[in-house]
C-alpha cells in the first residue's frame, strides 16, 4: 500500500469509530495535514448526522466549508466530543510531535477542548522515542532569537522555517537534534521560555486512541 493508501484507511477508520457515536448536537474537532483531509472528504458523507465542526487551521475550515459541513468558532461551542487529528510522530504512550502544518497552537487548543482525541496516522509516524521529527516550537516573531538561544541551551538545534507565517501570525522554529525521554516536563519546560506560544509536544494532553494504518491494516492503540 502506498502512503497515500495507509491515510486513507486511517481515516475510514476514524469515521468508522465516531459515526456510531455522534449525535444529533455532536461537535467534531477537525485537524490539519493531508491524513486529516481525507478524513474532512468521508466527514461529508455523514454530515447531518452531527452538529457541525471546529477546525484546527484556517486551511481546514475552508476545506470543510467548500463540502458543506458547518464551521464553529471555538468559543462558541459547549464541548468537543471528538478531535481527529494526524501527526508527525507517536510513541507507545500515545505522545506525539504535531506542528509540522504550522498549526500546532490551534491543534493543541481543540485538543484541550476534546472528550477524547483520535490520532490518525500512517505507520511511519510509529516511533519508540519522540524527537527525530524536528520539534516545531510557535514563538512570537520579536522573541525568536531569544528563544533559540534558549533551545540550544536545552540540547537542541533550532532553525527558523523561513517565510512560514502561522494562522496566528507568529513563526516557527523547528528544533533538531532532540531525544526527548520525558515528554510531559520537556513540553513543559519549552512552554516556559517567555516568547513561547506553545510547541509541538502533546505529552500533557495526549491522544486516547491512535488509529495507525499499517500494511497489514488500522491498528488501535490506546
Ligand atoms: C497535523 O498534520 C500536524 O500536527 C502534523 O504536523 C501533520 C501531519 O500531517 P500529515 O497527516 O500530512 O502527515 O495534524
Amino acid at each position: 500500500m502506498t502512503q497515500d493508501e495507509l491515510k486513507q484507511a486511517t481515516a475510514r477508520a476514524a469515521i468508522n469509530y465516531i459515526a456510531p457515536r455522534l449525535e444529533d448536537d455532536s461537535i467534531v474537532g477537525v485537524g490539519t495535514g493531508s491524513t486529516a483531509n481525507f478524513f474532512i472528504d468521508y466527514l461529508a458523507e455523514i454530515k447531518g448526522t452531527f452538529d457541525g465542526t471546529v477546525a484546527s487551521s484556517e486551511a481546514s475550515a475552508e476545506r470543510l466549508k467548500s463540502h458543506g459541513i458547518p464551521v464553529y468558532e471555538l468559543n462558541a461551542v459547549d464541548s468537543i466530543q471528538f478531535y481527529v487529528d494526524g501527526a508527525d510522530e507517536a510513541n507507545p504512550a500515545l505522545e506525539l510531535i504535531k506542528g509540522g502544518g504550522a498549526a500546532l497552537t490551534r491543534e493543541k487548543i481543540v485538543a484541550a477542548c476534546a472528550e477524547e482525541f483520535i490520532c490518525i496516522a500512517d505507520e511511519s509516524k510509529w516511533v519508540k522515542v519522540l524527537g527525530e521529527f524536528p520539534l516545531p516550537v510557535e514563538v512570537i516573531p520579536m522573541a525568536r532569537s531569544l528563544v533559540a538561544r534558549e533551545l540550544v541551551k536545552l540540547g537542541g538545534d533550532p532553525v527558523y522555517r523561513q517565510g512560514v507565517i502561522t494562522d496566528n501570525g507568529n513563526a516557527i522554529l523547528d528544533v533538531y537534534n532532540l531525544s526527548i525521554e520525558n515528554p510531559t516536563s520537556f513540553e513543559e519546560t519549552i512552554n516556559n521560555i517567555t516568547g513561547v506560544v506553545t510547541n509541538g509536544i502533546f505529552a500533557k494532553r495526549s491522544a486516547n486512541i491512535l488509529l495507525l494504518g499499517t500494511s497489514t491494516g488500522v491498528k488501535t492503540i490506546t
